[in-house]
């Protein structure tokens, strides 16, 4: 009764308490399931977060920052007795400015609408992690997701001009401005992208546009050996062909797709499998193609082309729904997001392979950011899980890459972070959080 009474001072925001309600709120897209918060609460105005601030620090529980909850390492998720502050209610619309090719837009805006939003005046905003049709921007921009796109467009971090954040004073400052070009010392707005919420909590940001690529090639390369695939983002950087997404199913997780996967599953060819898309403006060129049949040598035998918007969007829809697939037919799988520098794909594989562990991989073959799935998780006794998972990491850490590309470190994988972190890198973010958050109160027992 103690804590119902506190939570109802909260100004101009909802509060859900009830047990039912809470439930929800447990889980994110992530293999965790955590106790459930305190409560959620909504939050409609400045004043809502500041009171939250404050009673958050005179109670000494936790706030954590949810978005819609599609984030995949636990970031969102309670830990200790805190509040879930659900962005879901906070206020302002998408914005745009052609001049300075940038758009604005609130944490609760779905990251779909300020794409479209920027595709309707003949803009390209590139952040496309999988979930982009139901996540919120601001989730994104605290997790810095990245996607497909970020082999050519980088991550959501790139893109980000200016935030708005609530800070431990519990105002919200604006940090950065909403143009290419500012130089006044080190970037706070960078600081907070990414942060996983643990400085504070970016309620909208101001973001770079592009103009929308008028050309889009789509290639399908379906191979006999999976060796083969290996070297050719490798192959096609270096000569110049960088592709807008470069991406990839291994010999297992095509067998599986194609044994239960949908319709289009079942057709796809070859023994692994990849998905080129260029956007370059010449790329419907026959001097690009013929560029990059040559770099493809033999493998541009089996080089297929998508003819029509349906069937880019029919590959596409195989490759956005790997993830839930998977994890539909295999509940307590463990799905990890490794990079490494795409110059070491080969030494990877042939580490995994040595390793013995036992995986199926699929992902961002352009940029070095593999999927690793762990289907028999749920099996594995915990502690040779554990070290199975620390052996994939250090393997990667090892060839100059880390354990996680898009996804984060939040609560899944902090102790591994907290393991092979460089011990300087760690010191500073102790020291920031120290400065920044002095109570503790923004996300606690994430990230470090
Ligand atoms: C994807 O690229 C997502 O499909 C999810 O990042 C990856 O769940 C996964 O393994
Ligand atoms: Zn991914």
């Amino acid at each position: 009764m103690e804590v119902v009474r506190h939570f109802s001072q909260i100004p101009e925001a909802e509060v859900l308490q009830d047990p039912e309600a809470l439930e929800a709120f447990r889980r994110d897209e992530s293999h965790l399931f955590q106790p459930p918060p305190l409560a959620v609460v909504r939050p409609r105005s400045p004043r809502a977060l500041k009171a939250l601030v404050q009673l958050a620090r005179n109670e000494g529980f936790g706030l954590v920052p949810r978005g819609a909850g599609t984030g995949k390492a636990g970031g969102c998720l309670a830990q200790g007795p805190s509040l879930i502050v659900d962005f879901g209610a906070w206020p302002g619309g998408i914005s745009l400015s052609k001049p300075d090719l940038s758009l604005s837009a609130p944490a609760s805006a779905w990251l779909r609408d300020v794409k479209a939003a920027a595709e309707a005046e003949g803009l390209f905003y590139p952040p496309d992690p999988n979930s982009w049709p139901l996540c919120a921007f601001g989730g994104s921009l605290a997790t810095n997701a990245g996607g497909p796109n970020a082999c050519k467009y980088g991550m959501t971090r790139h893109w980000v001009l200016s935030v708005d954040a609530l800070l431990a004073d519990g105002e919200i400052h604006t940090l950065g401005i909403g143009s290419v070009k500012a130089n006044t010392g080190p970037s706070l707005a960078q600081l907070l992208v990414g942060s996983e919420g643990i400085f504070g909590f970016i309620v909208g940001a101001t973001v770079r546009l592009v103009p929308l690529p008028r050309q889009r090639l789509t290639l399908l390369l379906p191979v006999d050996r999976f060796e083969a695939l290996i070297a050719l983002p490798g192959t096609l950087c270096a000569a110049g062909y960088l592709p807008s997404a470069f991406e990839f199913f291994d010999p297992a997780v095509l067998a599986e797709l194609r044994a239960h996967g949908p319709e289009e599953a079942r057709r796809l060819p070859g023994e692994a499998l990849a998905l080129l898309e260029f956007d370059d403006r010449d790329c419907a060129s026959e001097a690009f193609m013929d560029g990059l049949l040559d770099l493809l040598g033999p493998l541009e035998a089996h080089l297929q082309m998508a003819t029509d918007a349906r069937q880019r969007e029919d590959l596409w829809a195989v490759r956005r729904m790997t993830s839930a697939f998977l994890k539909e037919r295999h509940p307590r799988k463990v799905s990890e997001d490794v990079v490494v520098p795409r110059s070491r794909l080969k030494e990877f594989f042939e580490g995994l392979e040595r390793l013995g562990i036992p995986a199926v991989t699929y992902g961002h073959l352009g940029d070095g950011n593999l999927h690793v799935n762990l289907l028999a998780a749920g099996a594995t006794e915990p502690v040779a899980l554990e070290a199975q998972l620390m052996d994939l990491f250090r393997l990667c850490v090892g060839l100059g890459g880390t354990l996680s590309g898009e996804h984060g470190i939040g609560l899944a994988k902090r102790a591994a972070f907290l393991e092979l972190a460089e011990p300087g890198h760690l010191a500073m973010l102790r020291g920031l959080k120290a400065a920044l958050d002095p109570d503790g109160i923004f996300n606690p027992g994430k990230v470090i």
